[in-house]
């Protein structure tokens, strides 16, 4: 139980104008103007709400990491008239490497930003405090630590000035995740003057936990946390998180599947569920969304042609895109649900002698020597078969028209005549160069650890190798899809868009923005009730199926009950016709409305107006 005393009810409303009016909300993250991971996301994407709605009474506290502020970050003159200027102000004056200034992203937030390395001379005493104030120990020579221990030290001091600088308004503290986190113990140790509010994206040893027990949820209530944490070595993490948890007025996380994990392992029920929204208008296409998809579709049809149709061909009109991204997490991305499934639905498809092709896509992290030569080869073949039929069609084109121009005979003349030996050459070249006999690799790249790879072990044990009658094939990319990249050469979100489904159905996800980001695109996607997403839609959003959200019973079901499950969607998905996928499509986009931000915001005023009622009641 946390050392305070909450126990007392207090009746949780939204913060009202009048209030904001008299308040100073400042949010704090490792992810502010740096890009790591989804809280990012979170930040990024919820700025321009926050900044309507605080106005000049919202600030964003990050690192100053310096090529993302080079970026992303234009300083702005310190006025005296703002508190958190002065603050900005006092800490350069001691010393410390602290900018102000706005942050280059819609809605355009102040933000400051600290340099944890202009506190790393005092390192040493950082981590004494914490370890003789809160009972944290911090290893020494452990990057991520140092730079979190420095990090909480710097936003401590800012916002023990800003209490000094501003005494006629509240200041809300809203820390996410354990990383940025470290001032909240150390603001209430000191007594200071804010309403501190922790959000939790994930418990540390709730990943480390799913990543290594079947039964995770059933045995969630019985672990002992102390022991896990040294059993994982992440003790340290842990306890900043648990201090963090217990000292903060006000606790919340993104579901209520991460809730659950913070009353067994952090030990305190979450007094507000925040769920993650999107800025919706930045995917809006408005009518275009389709014909984006028909554009998009058509760039994937090239990777797809490069890398199959030398081995053999398919009809490009009878096939669908599935795919899944993200950390490289096996299980708790349900990775392995995804393939058993695909094997189950592939050998299906086989039995009804379907002609339906489904191409999934693994996009993922992996590290890797280079792209598989073989597979750049086609694509080379291809953009040369391209040029030289180009260059052909060229030539007829111009000669025809001569030659009809010229001609008194109403007969097409024999088309063959008009191209030169020297491209009929080219052509036969082409062609030859472009056949190959084995299979289409189901990996793009040279993985450096090929042999332990858990997915391609799962390839090979099933057999799901791309062979021409397979009706599943697998492309299976271990590197994110950018421009740059030599196989798609287009963006993550132009190649989702070009997809018919993408595939989540996590074991561990306490919210998950893939699916959401793909329904924003106006692209179903399949997820699990133990993603905090997934659970989300199930408990609010009517007919989710019809409106593109497929979601997987994980929390009752087994392995394979999930596996079989995910099969049965995605063979229901395949059964589809064009024109029930084009009005789903229009379903999905149209309600991806209900996760904008501004529909979601409300949660968030409740835990600032629960932060500022508690800290005057001095609970
Ligand atoms: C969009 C386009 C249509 C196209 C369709 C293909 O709706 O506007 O012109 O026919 O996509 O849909 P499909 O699900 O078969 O890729
Ligand atoms: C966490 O990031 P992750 O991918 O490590 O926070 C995200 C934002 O709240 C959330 O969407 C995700 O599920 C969590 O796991």
């Amino acid at each position: 139980m946390s050392k305070f005393n909450r126990t007392n009810k207090v009746t949780n409303r939204r913060i009202s104008k009048s209030s904001i009016s008299k308040t100073l909300l400042v949010e704090v993250s490792w992810e502010v103007c740096n890009q790591v991971g989804g809280i990012y996301t979170v930040i990024r994407s919820k700025a321009p709400t926050m900044v309507k709605k605080w106005e000049e009474n919202y600030t964003l506290l990050g690192p100053y990491v310096h090529d993302q502020a080079q970026a992303a970050f234009e300083p702005l003159p310190l006025e005296e008239s703002n508190a958190v200027c002065r603050a900005v102000k006092r800490m350069q004056e001691s010393g410390l490497d602290v900018h102000y200034g706005e942050w280059l992203v819609t809605g355009k937030p102040k933000v400051v930003l600290v340099n944890p390395n202009s506190v790393y001379d005092r390192l040493g005493e950082i981590k004494y405090n914490l370890w003789d104030h809160h009972g944290i120990p911090l290893p020494s020579q452990d990057d991520w630590l140092d730079k979190s221990a420095a990090f909480g030290e710097l936003s401590r001091i800012f916002f023990s000035i800003l209490a000094e600088e501003e005494t006629s308004k509240n200041i809300i503290g809203h820390f996410h995740e354990w990383m940025s986190s470290t001032a909240i113990p150390e603001l209430r140790y000191e007594g200071v003057n804010i309403s501190t509010i922790f959000t939790t994206h994930a418990t540390m040893l709730g990943r480390y936990l799913a990543a290594n027990d079947q039964e995770f949820y059933h045995h969630l209530p019985f672990f002992d946390w102390e022991k896990e944490a040294i059993n994982f070595n992440i003790e340290p993490q842990v306890r900043i998180e648990r201090a963090a948890a217990h000292g903060a007025h006000v606790l919340t996380t993104v579901s209520e599947v991460t809730g659950q994990e913070c009353i067994h392992l952090l030990g305190r029920k979450p007094d507000e569920i925040t769920p993650n929204g999107l800025n919706i208008e930045r995917f809006t296409a408005l009518h275009e969304f389709q014909n984006l998809h028909k554009e998009y579709k058509e760039k994937i049809h090239q990777f797809v042609m490069a890398h199959f149709f030398p081995s053999y061909t398919f009809d490009l009109d009878n096939t669908l895109y599935f795919f899944t991204s993200g950390r490289f997490e096996y299980k708790n991305k349900g990775f392995d649900t995804t393939l058993e499934a695909l094997a189950k639905l592939n050998y299906r498809l086989k039995q009804e002698q379907s002609d339906v092709n489904v191409v999934m896509f693994f996009v993922t992290k992996r590290p890797y020597q280079s792209v598989n030569p073989d597979v750049l080869h086609s694509r080379a073949v291809m953009e040369e078969l391209r040029h030289t039929t180009k260059m052909i069609q060229n030539q007829i084109g111009e000669r025809l028209f001569y030659a009809a121009a010229s001609s008194d005979d109403h007969k097409l003349p024999e088309l063959n005549e008009f191209v030169d030996e020297y491209w009929k050459l080219r052509f036969r070249r082409t062609l030859q160069s472009w056949k190959s006999g084995g299979l289409p690799s189901v990996v793009t790249h040279n993985l450096y650890d090929d042999h332990n790879d858990e997915i391609l072990n799962f390839l090979r044990s099933s057999n799901l190798l791309n062979h021409e009658d397979d009706r599943v094939k697998v492309v299976y990319h271990p590197d994110f899809i950018s421009p740059s990249s030599p196989l798609f050469g287009m963006e993550y979100g132009q190649f989702v868009r070009g997809c018919h489904l993408g595939v989540f159905p996590s074991y561990y996800e306490p919210w998950g923005y893939t699916p959401l980001e793909a329904m924003a695109s106006g692209v179903p996607s399949v997820t699990s009730d133990l993603a905090g997403f997934g659970d989300y839609v199930v408990n609010n959003l009517q007919d989710h199926e019809e409106k593109g959200i497929y979601v997987i019973d994980r929390k009752n079901a087994n392995f394979d009950a999930g596996a079989d499950q995910l099969a049965y969607k995605l063979h229901k998905f395949i059964k589809m016709d064009r024109r029930q996928r084009i009005s789903q499509r229009n379903k999905t986009e149209h309600n991806s409305t209900f996760f904008d931000w501004h529909n979601l915001i409300h949660h968030y005023d409740k835990a600032h107006n629960l932060a500022i009622t508690r800290n005057k009641k001095g609970m």
